[in-house]
């Protein structure tokens, strides 16, 4: 996969947020693209979309019962043990490899998702963190996390390698004392009672909700130190929590969108789902134009990853959902194309306020150019090296932002040598101004010459 020599000039260091990190030229694959994104927060903009949607969202979630401790000033770069180790993901797991995740060099990585965190704050909850040991415990039984997160991926309108994430759980420490009134635990009358507060709350603020849930734990097994009791309230719990939250941020757009969808259903539905560190697992979709869009990742925390985070055996029970954030917020602010979170142009940003969910105007759409790149792979051995993502990368690191999209057109094998052809076709456009075909052929030329650099391609 890429190194990125050319990137950092030789330099056996790399400075991220103020740390220092030693950098190995046959690890780290990230690139300047990545570094510049690094610093930006733009969840903390309290009049970005994304910094609009995780406000309403917190508030919302802590309407009910006041039990989530924020935080959203988490630093991108964790280690391989938080993204991954703490979180049980087997060695061999795709979303390890080089071609899907940045790495500053292989015992740091830029975070692939805020799962990242939950070790350090389940510890938090009872004041423990596996990093600083020892500290005050949070007054709240559950956490939300916003941050930015990174993945190498394809790049088009609904793909960036930069999104935002909010991560979400609760615990409830178990009991054996029995409740005068119920005779239950009186941690398990605690999950009804707050189960109970939710469920009033969505008939009353979200009538319109159409829920397709799935509850057969057949190939999505609960895990033995709960009784089914337990399985059966938390998940519910979950369930509800994730309904209302996307509940009130898709009402509040039907509202917005004026009187022929007032009263419109909003129909949802959960599907299981496989996470290593929760069981049972869900996803959640929500039908919204005509499509099933996937929102959040969820499920019953794995009580391994609870022993991790320093708690006794058996002492509790909680879950944890990972939601998406982009997404949601083009969809709410009827944003066409995801780099306009990024751009810095003020017609972008002057169009948005603190607590305002409102339709982005488009200033102008500028025109476009395509530019195809065609090239023979090298020699078998040498050319599964290369992953779509790496072709991905070059292009993102020589045109930025004026790249919205990149596409494989064609691929073909010579019948007689057996040498596989592939051609892209870019598509550069940018979001704030026009471009000059003299810019367009400097980079195009220079993305030819880095896929001949790093790859050993042969231009056609
Ligand atoms: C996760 O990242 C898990 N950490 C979620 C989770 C947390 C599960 C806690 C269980 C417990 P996933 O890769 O599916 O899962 O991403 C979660 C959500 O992020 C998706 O549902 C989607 O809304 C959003 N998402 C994922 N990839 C992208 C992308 N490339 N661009 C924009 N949004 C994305
Ligand atoms: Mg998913």
């Amino acid at each position: 996969a890429l190194t990125s020599k050319r990137l950092f000039h030789g330099k056996p260091q790399l400075k991220i947020n103020g740390v220092v990190y030693d950098t190995h030229s046959d690890f780290t694959n990230v690139s300047s693209t990545i570094l510049n994104l690094s610093d930006r927060s733009l969840h903390l903009e309290p009049a970005h979309p994304i910094g609009v949607l995780r406000k309403q969202i917190e508030d919302k979630l802590n309407s009910t019962s006041n039990s989530y401790q924020y935080y959203n000033d988490f630093r991108p770069v964790v280690t391989v043990e938080e993204n991954f180790d703490s979180l049980g993901f087997p060695a061999d797991h795709p979303g390890r490899s080089k071609s899907d995740t940045y790495y500053v060099n292989d015992k740091y990585l830029f975070r692939t998702h805020t799962s990242a965190h939950e070790l350090e704050c389940f510890g938090n909850i009872q004041g423990f963190s596996p990093r600083t040991e020892k500290r005050a415990p949070t007054e709240k039984p559950g956490f939300l996390i916003t941050a930015d997160v990174y993945r190498r991926d394809e790049i088009d309108r609904t793909h960036y390698p930069v999104f935002h994430q909010m991560e979400g759980a609760r615990v409830w420490k178990r009991s054996s004392e029995k409740s005068s009134e119920s005779h239950e635990p009186l941690h398990i009358q605690k999950i009804r009672d707050d189960l109970c507060k939710l469920e009033k709350q969505l008939r009353e603020e979200s009538s319109n909700l159409v829920v397709e849930d799935d509850k057969s734990l057949e190939s999505n097994p609960k895990q033995d130190y709960m009784s089914d009791l337990e399985v059966d309230l938390c998940s519910q719990h979950l369930k509800r929590t994730i309904e209302l939250l996307v509940a009130q941020v898709f009402n509040k757009k039907l509202q917005s969108m004026g009187s022929e969808d007032q009263g419109a259903q909003l129909q949802v539905r959960w599907i299981k789902a496989y996470f290593p560190w929760t069981a049972p697992s869900w996803e959640i979709e929500v039908f919204w134009k005509g499509e099933w869009l996937e929102l959040c990742g969820c499920g019953l925390v794995r009580e391994q990853v609870l022993l991790n985070a320093g708690y006794e055996k058996d002492s509790t029970v909680g879950w944890a959902f990972g939601l998406g954030l982009d997404r949601i917020a083009m969809l709410l602010f009827e944003i066409p194309d995801i780099r306009l979170f990024w751009t810095q142009d003020e017609r972008f940003h002057s169009q948005f306020h603190e607590g305002q969910i409102t339709r982005f105007q488009p200033y102008s759409k500028y025109p476009g150019t395509t530019r195809d790149v065609a090239f023979w792979l090298p020699e078998q051995k040498e050319s599964s090296l290369i992953h779509e993502n790496d072709i991905m990368e070059i292009v993102r690191e020589e045109a930025g932002d004026m790249v919205e999209s990149v596409k494989l057109i064609d691929q073909f094998t010579h019948p007689n040598s057996n040498k596989k052809s592939l051609c892209y076709r870019i598509n550069y456009q940018s979001m704030d101004r026009n471009l000059t075909n003299e810019e367009i052929n400097k980079i195009q030329e220079n993305v030819r010459s880095q896929l001949v650099q790093n790859y050993k391609v042969s231009l056609r």
